[in-house]
């Protein structure tokens, strides 16, 4: 790596943490014999599939990417939480409700943890969770159609950033606030009061999202924090099922210029949750129902896959103050970011930004320290455990600005060093460094399939850097970011390949791509089509007036649409146009575009109905034609909407011209 560009990625945060950090030493560099060997690794031939299904987290563009391992060959995008006009979500009638919120209709958001369903602590492909930081959300996207399903909002929560981590059977969900905001405790209200009253008013929270086995998500209960930022998590497993960890800094609780001011402290907090008490508790009534008005969005599937919007007023929230045994404070260095559990369920890691080590707990020494109340005392109520009393060990020299670890299964934890832009291999047992790999450049996340699972499949490592520079063609001052994918398989971490990702990927999950591939669906049959505006023939396609609301029953198949002449539309109209697509076979969408809408275009899955809503402007005869190329005779796919002014009499009629 370019010495001086190394240099310029240290700068800024070595600056302002003056604090010593070990230099690291030479590096082995991983390098494959030759590169046709590392080719011939990650080629998939044309016509075959990969291994595995990579989920990649869209960051800002608010969507999950989903990519092919080994070969890096984006294949799809699902839209969660964001408008996305490749197929109308968000802007269709049937999916806008997804996006509502508190706040009103949100249509962007900022996607940060992918995470697969668990059963029996391993991935099982029935789900993708994945957390808004923005506007709290959590989102559930089903492997069967690869769409988002349901969205659950997070109330008394700011930058919902620890999240949305699963229990080892998907009981929970967590999700932990990033930010403090002034909460008053007895309506939790986002008080009106100084910022500068932070000490005194700041709060946060951790909420256990249930999931049912269905995948319906509801709040169970939500614990009230001290005000740090709450910034990662992961959940127990094995001897330490039961229990979820939380990374946390700020415990300066400061609330100007946090790059100073927050990194006072030689140690934060991993706050130790134990949800299984803590369910416990909300089942025998403890706590409070308090105010924390949020959104459920779902697709409702019983009614023709079209979004519904529930409203809750209430959720149980717990004092950790009052209800003894659900929050324990590990001290942890030094302003920690990800806090990973290994597959045995003994060991707690934790990335400490500004640590000069990774320090290792210990559950069992954890627990003992419970029993044996070994506190160095409490912070704001809570038992805080004696550092050297939890400690299994401390990694040195694990590279600088270590963030996220992953597992290999074979007694390996992976680490990511931001700063040194290199990911640091060592073992669990003897905490020892055994090997390291430069990456390019600075790595938030990284990835090993099932590497937070208790069965991780130790083949492949994947790091999610932040900087792209010079490994691709320059395109202007922005980059897409990349992600490079390293052997694991032997002892040395070998460099397979760069691969570029759409948004700000900031962590991935993937799962064996048998473990989803099969369950897929190919269509939806017309016959099971509920959607109560479906057309599921051409005969019964028609246009109907209700004042100034006109609804157009509409179907499309290879090549034309019914009815394709439409007149009797007038300015100040609101037309929704029902398309439904006859089609039954495997990819065969239909789209619709109509000039002048300014929602988007739809795309139609076969047997399925959308809608879109158009508002005509101006009197004229306006196109309307289908945007997939979907036959030979695809450019025949059109029609013409005659739109006469507000006044005119011209009456509906439709037709295809029999
Ligand atoms: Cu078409």
């Amino acid at each position: 790596m370019n010495k001086l560009l190394k240099k310029s990625l240290l700068w800024p945060l070595a600056a302002v943490a003056a604090i010593g950090f070990l230099s690291v030493g030479c590096s082995s560099n991983g390098e494959f014999g030759s590169s046709s060997d590392a080719a011939e690794k990650v080629y998939v031939a044309p016509g075959e599939h990969d291994e595995f299904y990579g989920f990649f987290s869209g960051g800002y563009n608010g969507q999950l990417g989903v990519y092919g391992l080994p070969s890096g060959r984006h294949i799809y995008t699902i839209p969660v939480f964001s408008q996305t006009p490749t197929n109308g979500y968000g802007y269709s009638e049937e999916t806008k409700s997804m996006l509502q919120t508190t706040d009103g209709f949100v249509p962007w958001g900022d996607a940060h943890h992918p995470e697969l369903s668990q059963t029996d602590g391993e991935t099982d492909g029935r789900w993708v969770f994945m957390n808004e930081n923005n506007t709290p959300r959590v989102a559930r996207v089903g492997l069967d159609e690869f769409k988002t399903q349901e969205i659950i909002e997070i109330p008394n929560s700011a930058g919902n950033h620890a999240s949305s981590f699963v229990t080892p059977n998907t009981e929970y969900v967590s999700a932990a606030t990033r930010f403090s905001i002034p909460m008053d405790e007895k309506n939790m209200e986002n008080m009106d009061v100084s910022i500068d009253s932070y000490k005194e008013n700041f709060k946060g929270t951790i909420s256990f999202i249930k999931v049912s086995d269905k995948g319906k998500m509801n709040i169970d209960f939500q614990i009230m924090m001290p005000g740090f930022n709450y910034d990662l998590s992961h959940a127990g497993k094995g001897p330490s099922h039961g229990w979820s960890f939380f990374t946390s800094y700020n415990s300066e609780e400061a609330n100007t210029m946090l790059e100073i001011n927050a990194s006072r402290n030689d140690k934060d907090y991993i706050a130790a949750i134990n949800w299984e008490k803590a369910a416990e508790y909300a089942k025998q009534g403890k706590g409070k129902m308090m105010p924390g008005k949020h959104y459920r969005n779902y697709i409702d599937h019983e009614e023709g896959g079209v979004a519904k919007s529930e409203v809750i007023e209430k959720v149980r929230v717990l004092d950790p103050r009052k209800l003894e045994g659900i929050v324990y404070f590990l001290p942890t260095p030094k302003s920690p970011h990800g806090v990973d559990v290994d597959p045995t369920g003994q060991y707690i890691a934790a990335g400490g930004k500004l640590s000069t080590v990774i320090p290792v707990h210990s559950f069992a020494k954890m627990e003992e320290a419970i029993e044996n109340k070994d506190f160095e005392g409490k912070e704001q109520g809570i038992p805080v455990l004696n550092y050297d009393s939890i400690l299994h060990g401390e990694v040195e020299n694990p590279g600088l600005g270590p963030l996220h670890t992953e597992f290999d299964g074979k007694g390996y934890a992976y680490t990511t060093a931001f700063i040194s832009s290199e990911i640091v291999k060592w073992d669990i047992e003897t905490a020892e460094v055994v090997d390291r790999i430069d990456v390019y450049y600075s790595p938030g996340h990284l990835m090993i399939p099932g590497g937070d699972s208790q069965n991780p499949d130790g083949k492949y490592l994947v790091a999610l850097n932040k900087i792209t520079k010079d490994r691709y063609l320059p395109t202007g001052p922005e980059m897409f970011h990349s992600a490079q994918l390293i052997d694991i398989s032997g002892d040395k971490m070998k460099l397979l390949l760069d691969f570029p990702t759409e948004g700000e990927p900031h962590y991935a999950q993937a799962i064996t791509a048998d473990k989803v591939k099969e369950r897929q669906k190919r269509f939806y049959e017309i016959d099971d089509n509920n959607h109560p505006r479906a057309t599921k023939s051409e005969k019964e396609a028609r246009v109907e007036r209700d004042g100034n609301e006109v609804h157009v029953y509409m179907t499309t198949i290879r090549s034309h649409f019914a009815p394709d002449n439409i007149e009797g539309i007038k300015v100040g109209d609101e037309v929704y146009f029902h398309v439904t697509n006859l089609e039954q076979d495997w990819d065969v969408p239909h789209g619709f575009a109509v000039k002048g809408a300014n929602t988007s275009e739809l795309l139609i899955m076969p047997g399925e109905t959308l809608t879109l809503k158009w508002e005509p402007k101006k009197p004229g005869v306006v196109p309307f034609y289908c945007t997939d190329f979907c036959s030979a005779l695809h450019q025949e796919m059109q029609g013409y909407v005659r739109v006469s002014p507000e006044n005119s009499d011209t009456p509906i009629s439709y037709g295809t011209g029999e």
